[in-house]
């Protein structure tokens, strides 16, 4: 096995100052001719040259203008007998590779006619040989060629300083980026685009042209995009201080993505799903998404490519940075503190819902992690939420200015070098030397170095006699593998004290270093309900035993929303654990207790509370964050339970959900922002709510209205939740319903991903989804080669639908296997994040955990697999 250790790490033996690519562009075979000044590093031990390469043919290798001796040994071109000393030698050499057959979407490749170059982390091998690592940063000149007819827009980084027709009908344009920069940040596009241009005036008064590249029938979904880049730009200058350095801009969309976007120098390349929108075709969620995504993209212009990682197990020095200032931002766009609240509410319950099982996994790794045998695998919840979650506590303990200053000192240290993360809390503690973080800041960095969610065990005691009330906070955390004793973590608990009248009595923030400490508040009239973890100040399990009447008294209370929203999430919880523990009554037979339906009713009708956040307390805690608490899972009984509650939810609260339908249905002309996406998230649960309990009584107007709304919609917001609701309660109006969606928008990708999506995740009843996904798969419009619809269908089901995949008869498991190895032959980095699906098999009730088991292990005993999933089933199986 080849596993690459953090403690392993060596400067480079040379460093390559500049490089002048030449590409040939065909689809067939791309011919380029790369030619670099390299030095050796005088810092290292005398070694040869070692230059990756992948799938590449080579044709010339030349030292000095001189043929050379060379070997080609595991990917790796190595050239000895280079010239001695620290000068500067020429080395050109000439590849060809084949852009059409790079089903991988790794290096150069081709989607809908059009190049497209992805190299983060490690796919720029795979157009030249290079020494692809981060901390050999040099300055690119690119000369791009092709037929003008066909690819008629060139970019590549940059500047554009030249550009003409050549014989044949050929054209050429050559673009140098003023920025020295690491090969994974290098990018090129050629095809036939079009641009939404926008030119703006900095603050500093320098003109910058910025564009938004899409296919020609697109043009038209690429406003909100272009906003959302003027909106990055003005907020990165107003918050941190930090201008666009480059003269250009440039976002280009292409439908055949890995990921979500790449932060390439001044040529960001995104998935559409993050560029294209507009009312009719993208929902709130598609345009709050894209105004994140393309902020984090131009974040990473500073927080990743001005500072960049000194390797790879660094990642979450630009991932985990960049996605705490897309959330920064997201929160100040939202504007109002409710707002703010509604997003932190979602980013935490991405956390917990996905993260959380990560670190409690097989995959379970450090923030910063140790070891990678393929570092395709660490693009993970830990390394980017996780992540983003130390640098908020940062933050949180040096406060809002302090950080500000810290992250100042950060770019007057490293700005054009390669760094890790110790050099980043170095200099955040460095520019606020008397806060906790500097005083602490060995400790701070085990959530660094140590996996695993820490345990916060909060328990309270009450003396009247004395009025106080003592606060016990211990903190554990189990082990993960390749840890099996951590030590405690420095932990910011923001704190409240709610007195029975719902009276705030104390509020502050108690940094946690200890095993176990206790505070004593003095002056407490009466026993008070504490609210612990405000705003989720720390990436913790908080455990205290409440109350159902302390938990109802903080949903009705507490001054902070987010406990507030806990509160309401911890009442839902405790009743499905309760239920599903039950295993003598059966899901039909479940009843919600009267309290928990006040309570949950006070919340919809409540007269000033949020429609958006509404939306999140009445939406119960999701079958992957219920099976979390549980040791042994059953999925079908969850789901079975999740779904009851839900129904009764339903029901009881009918002439409530009608309300909220009636007084939030008419928008006004659509804008996304978050008020009005709230409302609608209302009326879309309400919706769903009135057809699921009109299914339990067989009546048909509220299906018949979830029809006429769905035909009617001004908006895909409200035209897919009347969709969804239809769908997902089991209506018989949902197959037409279904067939008319898929009419109206058959010409559009990204709306079709959605309609694929809904029905892969829909409810199982009595096994139905499995045959409906295999259906979908041989629908014309499924295409496996193309990493969106491959989600919207195969991930929907394995990885987003429990009660569907974890069937008795171990049909989903062998449809995972073979999907699996099915997408290995084609691009491993979407099979190995489908091998995860089965990341918490251990934890299965039998008979599914043996089931689950031999699936991973049918795929792990295929000899020919990649890394990238032979890591993850090998994991599995430890
Ligand atoms: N493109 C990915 C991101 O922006 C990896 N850098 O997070
Ligand atoms: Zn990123």
């Amino acid at each position: 096995n080849n596993v690459i250790y953090r403690a392993d790490y060596q400067a480079p033996g040379y460093w390559i100052d500049s490089v002048e690519l030449s590409f040939d562009l065909d689809p067939a075979k791309t011919r380029v001719l790369n030619r670099m000044k390299l030095r050796r590093n005088l810092d290292a031990a005398p070694q040869p040259l070692r230059l990756d390469g992948e799938e590449l043919n080579l044709a010339r290798v030349l030292v000095n203008g001189q043929g050379t001796s060379f070997k080609l040994e595991d990917n790796q071109l190595v050239l000895e007998n280079l010239p001695e000393g620290g000068d500067s030698f020429d080395l050109e050499i000439l590849t060809t590779c084949q852009p059409a057959k790079n089903t991988k979407l790794m290096g150069l490749y081709v989607s809908n006619d059009s190049f497209f170059t992805q190299c983060e982390a490690e796919g720029f091998r795979r157009i030249t040989y290079f020494l692809d690592r981060p901390d050999v940063m040099a300055s690119f000149t690119v000369l791009l060629r092709a037929d003008k007819a066909k690819y008629p827009v060139l970019l590549s980084n940059g500047n554009l300083v030249d550009q003409g027709d050549l014989a044949d009908g050929r054209h050429f344009a050559k673009w140098v980026d003023p920025f020295r920069k690491p090969s994974y940040l290098f990018a090129l596009v050629a095809g036939n685009l079009v641009a939404r241009e926008q030119r703006i005036r900095a603050r500093g008064g320098k003109e910058h042209l910025l564009q938004v590249f899409v296919r020609a029938g697109d043009l038209d979904k690429t406003e909100h995009a272009m906003n959302s880049l003027m909106a990055s730009i003005a907020w990165d200058e107003a918050r941190f201080g930090l201008p666009l350095d480059l003269e250009r801009f440039m976002i280009v969309a292409t439908s055949d993505f890995n990921m979500g976007a790449m932060e390439n120098k001044g040529l960001n390349i995104f998935n559409t799903k993050y560029v294209l929108a507009s009312q009719a075709t993208a929902t709130d969620t598609d345009f709050a998404n894209i105004e994140s995504v393309v902020g984090h993209e131009y974040f990473h212009n500073w927080t990743g490519n001005r500072v960049t990682c000194r390797d790879w197990f660094q990642l979450s020095l630009k991932e985990g940075l960049t996605v705490f200032r897309d959330q920064e931002f997201s929160q100040d766009l939202a504007g109002e503190a409710s707002a703010r609240a509604v997003k932190r509410i979602e980013d935490v319950r991405v956390l917990r819902t996905a993260q959380f099982p990560e670190d409690a996994g097989p995959m379970a790794h450090p923030v910063r992690p140790d070891q990678y045998l393929e570092i395709n695998n660490f693009y993970t919840v830990t390394v980017y939420e996780k992540g983003a979650e130390v640098v908020r506590m940062m933050q949180t303990l040096v406060g809002r200015e302090g950080f500000a200053r810290g992250l100042k000192l950060y770019f007057e240290r490293h700005d054009g070098h390669a760094v890790t993360c110790d050099d980043f809390a170095q200099a955040i503690a460095d520019a606020n030397p008397d806060s906790t973080l500097a005083r602490l800041l060995d400790q701070f960095k085990r959530w660094y170095s140590q996996a695993g969610t820490p345990r916060v065990r909060a328990s309270g005691l009450y003396d009247a006699d004395a009025r106080t009330y003592r606060l016990t906070l211990a903190q554990s955390c189990a082990p993960t593998p390749g840890q099996d004793v951590k030590e405690p973590f420095v932990i910011p608990v923001g704190l409240g004290l709610v007195g029975a009248d719902g009276a705030e009595l104390a509020s502050g923030m108690h940094v946690l270093t200890q095993e176990s400490e206790t505070l004593t508040f003095e002056n407490i009239g009466s026993e008070p309900v504490p609210s612990i973890l405000r705003g989720f100040s720390a990436p913790v399990i908080l455990e205290f035993d409440y109350s159902d009447a302390q938990l109802i008294a903080l949903l009705a209370h507490d001054t902070d929303p987010f406990n507030r929203w806990e509160a309401g999430q911890r009442l839902a919880v405790n009743r499905a654990l309760g239920f599903i523990r039950d295993a003598g009554v059966a899901a039909r037979d479940i009843r919600l207790d009267p309290p928990f339906m006040n309570a949950m009713r006070a919340v919809l009708r409540h007269p000033t509370l949020d429609a958006a956040f509404k939306e999140l307390v009445l939406t119960l805690p999701a079958e992957t964050y219920i099976a979390e608490q549980l040791d042994v899972v059953d999925p079908q009984r969850i789901h079975a339970v999740r779904e009851a509650m839900r129904e009764q939810l339903a029901r009881e609260l009918a002439p409530d959900w009608e309300q909220a339908f009636e007084q939030h249905r008419e928008s006004g002309a659509y804008r996304p922002d978050p008020v009005s996406s709230g409302r609608r998230a209302l009326t879309g649960m309400a919706l769903s709510n009135l057809c699921l309990a009109a299914r339990a009584s067989g009546d048909q107007v509220w299906p018949g209205k979830a029809y006429q709304r769905f035909k009617d919609a001004g908006n895909m917001t409200d035209r897919f939740n009347a969709l969804a609701a239809l769908v997902t309660s089991g209506s018989e109006l949902a197959a037409p319903a279904l067939q008319r969606f898929h009419a109206i928008f058959k010409d559009e990708a990204l709306v079709l991903d959605k309609w694929f999506a809904l029905q892969a995740g829909a409810p199982d009843r009595g096994g139905n989804v499995l045959p409906a996904v295999k259906q979908l798969m041989n629908h014309p419009d499924f295409n496996i080669r193309n990493p969106n619809r491959a989600r919207s269908v195969i991930f929907s089901y394995c990885s987003a639908n429990p009660g569907g995949f974890h069937r008795p008869d171990a049909a989903g498991y062998v449809f995972w296997s073979e999907r699996v190895l099915e997408l290995d032959a084609i691009n491993p980095q979407v099979a190995a994040r489908l091998a995860r699906a089965l990341d918490r098999w251990k934890k299965l009730v039998e008979p599914l955990r043996s089931a689950a088991r031999e699936a991973i292990a049918r795929v792990a005993a295929r000899p020919d697999l990649s890394n990238d999933v032979r890591e993850v089933v090998t994991r599995a199986l430890a």
